[in-house]
């Protein structure tokens, strides 16, 4: 493509965008209508440093859809397929929500603030309408609506030694998806540990826009010494971890199990939640196609749309996620293949825009 995405009020800016643009964003993606960074300096020299260093991330557009009233955990527990017993305030979920017939919806992660209140930390989709629609044509006792939040992530190897500097070493006691209450400014700003890379580390949930500067400049000077830069999802890295991009490797005509969220759709719930009897179905009868790691041979344009799967003539799947990896030496990408050809080892064709090349489904995931 030879054209660039341009911006106006649409595309909004974050509390953070300024900073992002002095740090050097290269470009930027569109994400729930919100600025996201994509690329800093390249996206093969933001990937190594992302897994050697530390990156803080402007992941604003995770937007917080706040559920308040005392049907909050009831209703949010009929949005997904996951059993939500063990959610609570110290502990968030990635819960995927589904739609009537078992189809995504969005993946998001789920916080639980209070016995009435639960923030959804949206993906790309406007999961918004839905729940609205949801709470008022059901008589829920639930105000929904989008809540002026604007996560910062810090993410990678070092991400540990640099949140603990500025909130403290209570800080490196959290578990993966812990959640809690850290006093910077003179605000409590609740931290999960979670984020979107395989690196590890942490996301802030900045309420408001008043001490995001402030926040933003103390972590850049705690991590002086550390290497600390501005960053973002990395493609290549969430594509060797096998992160899902929903409306990249998944849409409505996914369902979780197809997606590999298995372990996210418990029987327990197939019985009252949206979409629930098609997955009970599903899973009764087998799935009929799967979330897979694959090699690409050759070299390939960049994955900007989905890519069809051949073998003898027929379409047996598509490839929505690929990119060089410097570390592995090979096209990682992530696709969706019947079950027909789904076994590690299978090789067939891709039809990228560029031309046929030839694919292999992967065992697992590189991290
Ligand atoms: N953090 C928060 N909100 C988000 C994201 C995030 N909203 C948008 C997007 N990312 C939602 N998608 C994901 C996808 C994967 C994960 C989290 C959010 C994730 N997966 C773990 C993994 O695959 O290793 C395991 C999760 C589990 O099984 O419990 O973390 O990143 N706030």
């Amino acid at each position: 493509m030879n054209a660039q995405i341009t911006t106006s009020r649409r595309t909004r800016r974050t509390p953070f965008s300024q900073y992002v643009e002095d740090a050097g964003v290269r470009a930027y993606t569109v994400y729930n209508r919100m600025l996201l960074p994509a690329v800093f300096r390249s996206l093969e020299e933001d990937y190594h440093h992302l897994k050697s260093a530390v990156q803080v991330w402007d992941v604003s557009c995770e937007r917080q859809v706040r559920l308040r009233g005392p049907d909050a955990l009831r209703m949010l527990q009929l949005l997904t397929p996951r059993d939500l017993t063990k959610i609570s305030t110290k502990r968030c979920m990635y819960v995927p929500i589904t739609d009537q017939n078992g189809g995504m919806l969005n993946d998001p992660v789920a916080i639980k603030i209070s016995d009435e209140e639960v923030w959804i930390s949206i993906a790309d989709s406007d999961l918004l309408f839905w729940v609205q629609a949801i709470a008022g044509c059901n008589g829920f006792h639930v105000v929904v609506d989008e809540a002026e939040v604007f996560p910062l992530a810090v993410q990678g190897p070092k991400a540990t030694e640099l949140t603990a500097r500025v909130f403290g070493d209570r800080i490196r006691e959290m578990k993966f998806f812990g959640a809690d209450r850290f006093v910077f400014a003179d605000e409590e700003i609740l931290i999960t540990r979670t984020g979107y890379s395989k690196q590890g580390g942490f996301e802030i949930y900045v309420e408001g826009r008043h001490y995001a500067g402030e926040l933003w400049h103390a972590l850049f000077e705690a991590g002086a010494d550390l290497d600390v830069r501005a960053g973002c999802p990395n493609l290549i890295e969430r594509i060797e971890g096998g992160l899902l991009s929903f409306g990249n490797d998944m849409t409505f005509e996914n369902t979780p199990l197809e997606c590999g969220l298995g372990r996210c759709v418990n029987d327990s719930q197939l019985a009252t939640c949206y979409g629930g009897r098609a997955l009970a179905e599903e899973r009764a009868n087998g799935s009929q196609r799967m979330v897979r790691a694959l090699t690409v041979s050759d070299k390939i344009p960049r994955c900007d749309r989905a890519w069809p799967l051949i073998s003898n003539e027929r379409l047996v799947g598509q490839i929505t996620s690929a990119y060089r990896s410097p570390d592995f030496g090979v096209n990682v990408a992530i696709g969706m293949v019947d079950h027909t050809h789904w076994d590690a080892g299978t090789e067939m064709t891709v039809m990228t825009h560029a031309g046929p090349r030839a694919a292999k489904v992967q065992q697992k995931f590189w991290i």
